[in-house]
């Protein structure tokens, strides 16, 4: 069987789109930090680098959380690439600007490692990216308005999910999605998942213990998946939910809820990154009124409702929600 790599899956559609480079530069990038984040992951509870900061290792040296490590290691990557102007982590307040790299065209906005309830107990989780092209003159310092721009306006997204195999799955604008699986003898991914198309399968994602705190009807959307006979599935990780109903089709929702009156998940790290390679593979993201490609972020780490997957699921989902004036119960 032919392999094809990422190195030479993006220079091929560099040379199709005749881009210049940078964008492909930045994508590779970013599968580096991937692939040294699996191998943290991977050796994690050998090393004891789990749980808390504050431990120390065999040779007396400060132990980071793995979260934390991801977001060096994606900070370390993007700052050295020359590729983007500025970048923003979901594990930090405010987006940081690369001194030297003013004239580079882009931005990146990334949640460094999805699902951290789940970091502890190896159960998959996931780095998910989002580029952008700054808003701002080439040459001028970044402003947030550069990482507030609408999720539609995203030049490329994606995410790697450290599961039972280590995955990189990414779309750009202009292309299709496409799934790669990390081969660590060889330490590099290599095309598993040409041109993914969701299908519209029967599964919803949600958690359910929080029923009680949705909107009545959402209630009654999830009481009718139930009354559908719907699979019920939910990973906790957001980033491994989301692949799951890319590959098997279906819902995953997290609502907005009595504590969480927005939703929980941000936006911009998690939300329109997913929303991008879901909708490029042929299905839809909605808050439950409007597109999540179409909001406008008004802070870097605001939060939405997300209602995500197949089409058809979707537009069902909308039907209850949208068949009324909407009664808020939370
Ligand atoms: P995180 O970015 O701190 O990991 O939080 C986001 C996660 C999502 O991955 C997941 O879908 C959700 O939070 C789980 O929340 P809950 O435990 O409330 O179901
Ligand atoms: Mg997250």
């Amino acid at each position: 069987m032919k392999i094809v790599t990422l190195e030479k899956f993006v220079a091929q559609q560099q040379k199709e789109h005749g881009a210049t480079g940078e964008l492909s530069g930045l994508i590779l990038d970013i599968a580096t930090a991937a692939k040294i984040i699996s191998h943290q992951i991977n050796k994690a509870g050998l090393v004891d680098i789990l749980g808390k900061i504050g431990n120390q290792n065999a040779s007396g040296e400060e132990v980071q959380k793995l979260d934390i490590i991801a977001d060096l290691s994606m900070q370390e990557h993007l700052k050295n690439s020359g590729h983007c102007c500025a970048i923003a982590s979901e594990e930090n307040t405010n987006f940081v600007e690369i001194s030297d790299s003013n004239n580079a065209k882009y931005v990146v906005l990334f949640d460094p490692l999805d699902g951290s309830s789940n970091i502890d107990v190896n159960v998959s989780i996931g780095t998910i990216f989002a580029i952008y092209q700054r808003d701002t003159e080439l040459g001028q310092e970044c402003q947030e308005r550069d990482f507030l721009q609408q999720g539609y306006k995203q030049v490329a997204a994606g995410y790697a999910l450290y599961g039972t195999s280590t995955m990189l799955v990414y779309a750009t604008k202009n292309g299709t999605v496409n799934g790669f699986t990390l081969d660590n003898s060889i330490c590099e991914f290599c095309l598993s998942h040409p041109n993914m198309q969701i299908p519209k399968g029967r599964t919803y994602s949600v958690n359910y213990a929080k029923y009680g705190e949705f909107d009545v009807k959402v209630q009654q959307y999830i009481d009718d998946c139930v009354a559908q006979d719907m699979e019920f599935r939910y990973i906790g990780s957001m980033v491994a939910d989301v692949h799951r109903t890319l590959l098997k089709g279906g819902v995953f929702m997290y609502p907005a809820t009595r504590p969480y009156p927005n939703g929980k998940l941000r936006l911009l790290y998690e939300c329109n990154p997913l929303a991008f390679i879901i909708k490029k593979a042929g299905g839809a993201a909605t808050d439950g009124y409007t597109d999540i490609l179409q909001l406008k972020a008004g802070k870097l780490h605001e939060r939405t409702p997300i209602f995500i997957g197949s089409a058809v699921h979707i537009n069902r989902l909308k039907q209850f929600l949208q068949s009324q004036p909407a009664t808020q119960s939370i």
